[in-house]
């Protein structure tokens, strides 16, 4: 290929965004994107136990770092309390639905891009067994992303996985409990995606 030579350090730059991209859509959901960790212990209705929210890089639309994020839970989830993290604030607060919400806030310098962010949650669980999820807003400075796109089978216009999958975790029953599982219907948000 016969480049003008100033073009060149922008041909290599554009190479490397496509490298960073490809390696992201790449990824398998369960090690890419907003996601649910319980650390080894089972989420078990009504019980409390940890969760970690873990937002594994930035912005896809600007390429750019995290400077807020905010976990939406439905009404069925118990008190949620954010743990403290160094560098961000949380704010929580209840929602006119019966379900609330939780934001973390950066103190300095958005979180560079490639580096994951880790939210500690101490949570009581809803009450039946069943699948829950948490919907994710992440804020960067060129935009935001929501993680709320339900896991479906792959259609013409859509993938499967999808890009920006909603975090969702499993809640066992109560040894002994009848409960029924229950799965929880968050509303989609009416807000564009950002998209990968
Ligand atoms: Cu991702």
């Amino acid at each position: 290929m016969n480049l003008p030579s100033r073009s060149i350090p922008t041909f290599w730059a554009a190479l490397g965004g496509l490298v960073i991209i490809s390696a992201l859509l790449s990824s398998s959901p369960a090690n890419a994107h907003a996601i649910i960790e319980l650390n080894g212990v089972a989420a078990v209705a009504g019980q409390t136990s940890g969760l970690t929210l873990e937002i594994q890089h930035g912005c896809l639309t600007g390429q750019d770092g995290t400077t807020q994020v905010t976990a939406f839970a439905g009404k069925p989830w118990g008190a949620i309390k954010p743990a403290a993290v160094s560098g961000w604030t949380s704010v929580s607060a209840r929602l006119a639905n019966g379900g609330q919400q939780i934001t973390w806030t950066i103190q300095g310098a958005p979180q560079p891009f490639v580096k994951p962010i880790f939210f500690p949650l101490t949570v009581n669980w809803p009450k039946s067994a069943g699948i829950y999820s948490l919907r994710v807003l992440q804020v960067c400075p060129s935009g935001v992303t929501w993680w709320d796109t339900p896991f479906t089978p792959a259609t013409a216009a859509a993938p499967s996985p999808p890009l920006t999958p909603l975090p969702q975790v499993q809640v066992l029953a109560r040894p002994g409990s009848t409960d029924a599982q229950t799965t929880d219907h968050d509303p989609t948000s009416g807000a564009a995606h950002s998209g990968h």
